[in-house]
């Protein structure tokens, strides 16, 4: 049996063709209904979170990338213009280990809820609706206008657990080539817009980003594609008008 998916329309079934199924579980009906009751309980915190939001105005954008294709270089130029722009931020920082992103984002007028994932087996490979409804705790969210969630370095599992976001947008490096739209379709189709990072390095690296485009299109055509450079800042003010 390959990897149980649900669609936003209520459909459950599993593909074979997508990704592999690397769990190590048993197949057949009794895992199906461990993972609808994983999925159920999730759902269930996540609209509580959502709830949450809604209640004080706060908009949630998810945001989900490779390890290192550039969620912290972002943030720290974003909460940079965020606090010039008046907006009262804050951030959901989750890692499987170590404070070292929550530390880079401190100082920059945002408040900031650390998640540590290392509890899980092996460390959780993505965040889920409970474990940020534990971080909301520590967060004011009377004093927030907006929520970003940095997710766990991943480019399966955090597409497949709703944390309560009203959005969800990707950090995509052209450093990870052109075909993972292809190979990774779950989270391509799960975001709102994809923000093409370090293009700075286009010119070094032999990456075909007409070709990239089509792979996008061809998995998610009403994905919002923006050229950002997170080091240079270039881009960033189209993805921060969309964030308004
Ligand atoms: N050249 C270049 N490097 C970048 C850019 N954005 C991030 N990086 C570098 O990529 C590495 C990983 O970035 P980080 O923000 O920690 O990625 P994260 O794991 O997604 O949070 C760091 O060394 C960054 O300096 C970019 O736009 N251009
Ligand atoms: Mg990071």
């Amino acid at each position: 049996m390959g990897r149980f998916h649900r669609h936003d329309d209520g459909t459950e079934h599993s593909h074979d063709d997508e990704h592999g199924d690397h769990s190590g579980y048993a197949t057949g009906t009794e895992r199906v209904s461990v993972l609808e009751h994983i999925f159920g309980e999730n759902d269930l915190a996540a609209a509580a979170n959502r709830a949450a939001f809604d209640a004080r105005s706060i908009r949630c954008v998810n945001l989900m990338s490779s390890p290192g294709a550039g969620k912290t270089t972002l943030l720290v130029h974003t909460l940079r213009h965020l606090q010039e722009a008046g907006v009262r931020a804050g951030v959901v920082e989750g890692d499987i280990e170590t404070s070292i992103d929550a530390d880079r984002l401190a100082g920059l007028g945002a408040q900031v809820a650390l998640l540590n994932t290392g509890d899980g087996f092996g460390g959780e490979c993505h965040l889920d609706a409970p474990m940020v409804a534990k971080a909301l705790v520590d967060l004011d969210l009377d004093a927030l206008d907006l929520l970003l969630v940095e997710n766990v370095g991943n480019l399966v599992c955090p597409a497949e657990f709703d944390v309560g976001a009203h959005d969800s947008v990707m950090v995509y490096a052209i450093t990870e080539g052109e075909e993972k739209p292809l190979k990774y379709p779950v989270m391509f189709r799960s975001v709102s817009v994809v923000l093409v990072n370090k293009m700075d390095l286009l010119p070094h690296l032999d990456f075909d980003l007409a070709l990239f485009r089509d792979n996008v299109r061809r998995i998610n055509p009403a994905a919002r594609m923006i050229e950002v450079s997170a080091r240079t800042g270039a881009g960033l003010d189209e993805w921060h008008e969309w964030l308004a």
